[in-house]
C-alpha cells in the first residue's frame, strides 16, 4: 500500500514537471483506464463521424467538392487508426474496443447522431464540428500521455484543412443565390447547439474533469473550451452574413467574451444515452461493416498463419 502511494506521488511529480508518460512507464490504473476510455471514444467518434459526411460523397455538387470531401472522410479514417493504435499501447485490443462501441459500452461524440439533410450541412460540419474539434484537440497535443499527444499533432494539422474546406463551402453558399444562403442558414440553425454540446457537460456536471486536469489529460475545462469556440465562431458567422440561432448571443465588453444562451442539456443526455435522431442507424452501419469485414480479417489471419508455417518449414530444412 505504502509503495503504491510512493509510486503515485512520483507519478504526479512527473506530471507536474511536464514530463510525458510513455507506455512502459508505471501509471496508476485509473490513469490507464481514463485514457483507454477517452482515446477509444475519440477513435470511435472519428470512425462514426465518417458516416454523416460519407452520405454526401455521391451527391457533392462538383468534382472539386467531391475530391475535397473524399479526402476529408479518408482523413477521418486515418485519425481513427492512429487513435486505436495509441489506445492499444495501454493494453486493450482493437477488437475489444470495437465490441465496446457496438454493444453501447463505449460512447462516441453526440454530434454524429444528427442527420446531414442538405449539402450545406457538409459546410456547417467542416466549419463548426471540425472547428470545435480543433479547439479541443489543440489542447490534447500537450496531453500528458505521449502516444496520444503525438497522434494529435498530425490530426490537428488535418483538422485545420477540414475546417477551412467547410468554411469555404459556407462562404460560397452565402455569396450565392437566396436559396443557397437560406440553405446555409438552415444548416447553421441545426448544427449550432449540437456543436456547443460537443465540449461535454458543464464543468459542474463533468465527473471526469477535475482528475483529468490534475493529470494534465485535459489542460482546459469543457466550459473554457466552449467559450473559446463561441468567441472564435461568432465573428465568422457575421462575416458570412448569417445568424447564429441564439437571441442571447452578445459581446460582453466587461468579460471580454461573448455571452450565450442556455444549452438544452436534456437533449444532450438523451443523445448520449442513445436516443438521438440517428444513434440506431449509426451503430447499425458500424455493425454491418464489422460483419461484412469478417472474411477479410479471417483471410488476413489465415495468410499470416501460412507465412509463419512457411518460415518454420524453411528453418527446419
Ligand atoms: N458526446 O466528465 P466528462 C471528431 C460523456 S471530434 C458523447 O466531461 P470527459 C471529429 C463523457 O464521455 C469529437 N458523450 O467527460 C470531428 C462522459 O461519459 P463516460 C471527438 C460525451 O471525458 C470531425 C460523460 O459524458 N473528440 O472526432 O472528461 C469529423 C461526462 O463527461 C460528450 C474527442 O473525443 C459528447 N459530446 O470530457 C470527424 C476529443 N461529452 O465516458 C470526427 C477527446 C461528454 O464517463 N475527448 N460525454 O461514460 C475529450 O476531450 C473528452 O472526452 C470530452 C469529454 C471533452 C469529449
Amino acid at each position: 500500500m505504502e509503495n503504491i502511494h510512493y509510486l503515485e506521488e512520483q507519478f504526479q511529480a512527473r506530471i507536474d514537471k511536464g514530463e510525458r508518460i510513455e507506455p512502459r512507464d508505471w501509471m496508476p490504473e485509473k490513469y490507464r483506464k481514463t485514457h483507454i476510455r477517452q482515446i477509444s471514444q475519440h477513435a470511435h467518434s472519428e470512425i462514426v463521424g465518417m458516416l454523416p459526411e460519407g452520405n454526401w460523397i455521391t451527391r457533392a455538387p462538383s468534382l472539386r467538392r467531391k475530391v475535397g470531401l473524399l479526402a476529408k472522410v479518408q482523413d477521418e479514417a486515418g485519425h481513427g487508426l492512429y487513435l486505436y493504435s495509441a489506445a492499444e499501447t495501454l493494453g486493450i485490443s482493437r477488437d475489444e474496443m470495437t465490441m465496446q462501441l457496438l454493444t453501447g459500452k463505449a460512447k462516441y461524440s453526440s454530434i454524429f447522431n444528427y442527420p446531414t439533410l442538405s449539402w450545406a450541412d457538409i459546410g456547417a460540419i467542416g466549419w463548426l464540428v471540425d472547428g470545435a474539434a480543433i479547439i479541443n484537440q489543440v489542447m490534447l497535443t500537450r496531453t500528458s500521455y505521449g502516444p496520444y499527444a503525438r497522434a494529435m499533432v498530425r490530426i490537428c494539422k488535418e483538422e485545420s484543412f477540414h475546417q477551412r474546406q467547410g468554411y469555404e463551402i459556407m462562404l460560397t453558399l452565402c455569396k450565392g443565390s437566396e436559396a443557397q444562403k437560406a440553405m446555409a442558414q438552415d444548416a447553421l440553425n441545426r448544427f449550432w447547439w449540437p456543436s456547443l454540446m460537443m465540449f461535454g457537460p458543464r464543468d459542474e456536471d463533468s465527473p471526469n474533469t477535475a482528475q483529468s486536469v490534475k493529470w494534465k489529460i485535459k489542460r482546459q475545462t469543457n466550459d473554457e473550451l466552449r467559450q473559446r469556440f463561441v468567441d472564435i465562431t461568432a465573428p465568422q458567422a457575421d462575416y458570412l452574413g448569417i445568424t447564429i440561432p441564439d437571441p442571447d448571443l452578445k459581446w460582453n465588453e466587461e468579460r471580454g467574451h461573448y455571452d450565450f444562451g442556455k444549452i438544452d442539456w436534456e437533449e444532450f443526455w438523451q443523445v448520449v444515452k442513445g436516443n438521438g435522431p440517428c444513434n440506431k442507424e449509426r451503430i447499425a452501419a458500424r455493425t454491418d461493416a464489422w460483419e461484412e469485414g469478417k472474411w477479410v480479417r479471417e483471410a488476413a489471419l489465415a495468410y499470416a498463419a501460412k507465412q509463419a508455417q512457411a518460415v518454420e518449414v524453411k528453418q527446419a530444412v
